[in-house]
């Protein structure tokens, strides 16, 4: 009796158009993969917001003595139809999107199977939103936009002492999490003539002209020195709620609050209280704790919080990058050397 063919499972048919994936996506894995293999496509849509997750019965199906899986995250139904039962030999999971604390429950953590993710992807136009949103509230844009609305002419909002501007080279960047979002974001700040000041958990790297703040009261630390913070680090048990009210009563006067990563790291009443106080300049923010955005939620009412849907990584070129990742990782796979992007299991990212 022939062998069963090796099984790679595509299941990455997003809901969202521009984040489905195209059919020469779809050819070019093929193409790239051995004879020996079968690859299997799911049609069901997946959803690939936040985390991803959640699984179609098709994609259950599939993933029956799948050896490698390609999916918006990772559920317990696809990994349980994948490791349980004769024939189950998964190997690999690839994640397109870049958080994967939902992949991360405790069978798969326990497991030997190999998790990569796509964080470095996301990086480029993530890191062109943090921008925006430092010079939305550095030039004064909210000012601006909410006189539009009310078809006023604002000139006299800029004509005092307190003109809601500032340049950037006077201000202190404070970026929380030096990944490759973290380095994208410090690498603009540099460029632009800001400050630039880090943590990250683990690593000593940091682009050039970034100061890396290391070792007991590293956060504080950058916290007093930052005009605008930056949270880039992913969810896990240690930066939950790492944000709170004692930090950001630790940032100077005016500043400004930026996050792109997980609404869970910074305590969402906490932030509301210390803008609703005056105290601080803004928030940009495209993550929550509850994603939509409950409508009874007081961030939406503050004229001080510019609030984006968590759209901060959308990019036209994001199948371009992402299909790059995936085609390298499979030949890594095929001639077993080691895979780009793979997920610490403990770490959580
Ligand atoms: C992700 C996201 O991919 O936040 O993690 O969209």
């Amino acid at each position: 009796m022939r062998d069963a063919p090796r099984r790679l499972v595509v299941d990455l048919r997003d809901a969202r158009p521009n984040m489905a994936v195209p059919a020469e996506t779809v050819d070019a894995i093929r193409a790239a993969l051995p004879e020996a293999w079968e690859m299997v496509v799911v049609g069901s849509p997946a959803d690939g917001r936040g985390d991803g997750g959640g699984a179609s019965d098709e994609a259950v199906e599939a993933a029956r003595g799948a050896e490698v899986y390609l999916g918006w995250g990772l559920s317990p139904e696809v990994f349980r139809a994948a490791t349980e039962g004769d024939g189950a030999r998964l190997r690999w999971v690839h994640s397109a999107s870049a958080g994967v604390g939902g992949a991360l429950f405790p069978a798969m953590r326990a497991s030997d199977v190999v998790l990569t993710n796509s964080a470095g992807i996301y990086a480029e136009p993530m890191a062109e939103t943090v921008l925006a949103a430092i010079l939305h509230f550095s030039r004064g844009l909210d000012v601006v936009v909410r006189a539009q609305q009310e078809r006023r002419w604002a000139k006299g909002d800029f004509a005092g002492m307190d003109a809601p501007v500032r340049e950037l080279s006077e201000m202190a960047v404070g970026i929380v999490g030096l990944g490759g979002i973290g380095q994208a974001v410090a690498r603009r700040c540099v460029a632009l003539g800001m400050r630039v000041r880090a943590t990250r958990r683990t690593g000593t790297e940091a682009p050039e002209g970034v100061e890396l703040l290391r070792g007991d009261g590293a956060l504080d630390r950058l916290l007093a020195s930052s005009d605008v913070l930056v949270v880039a680090a992913p969810l896990t048990g240690e930066t939950r709620a790492r944000v709170g009210a004692r930090e950001l009563a630790m940032l100077p006067a005016g500043a400004v609050v930026v996050n792109v990563a997980r609404g869970g790291i910074v305590d969402e009443a906490a932030l509301a209280d210390a803008l609703a106080s005056g105290r601080m300049r803004g928030a940009a923010l495209d993550v929550f704790d509850r994603e939509p955005l409950p409508p009874s939620s007081p961030l939406w009412g503050l004229s001080n919080v510019l609030v984006t849907p968590h759209v901060s990584g959308v990019s036209h070129l994001f199948w371009r990058r992402q299909t790059r990742l995936i085609l390298e990782n499979t030949g890594r796979y095929l001639r077993g050397a080691p895979l780009l992007n793979t997920v610490d299991k403990t770490a959580g990212y």
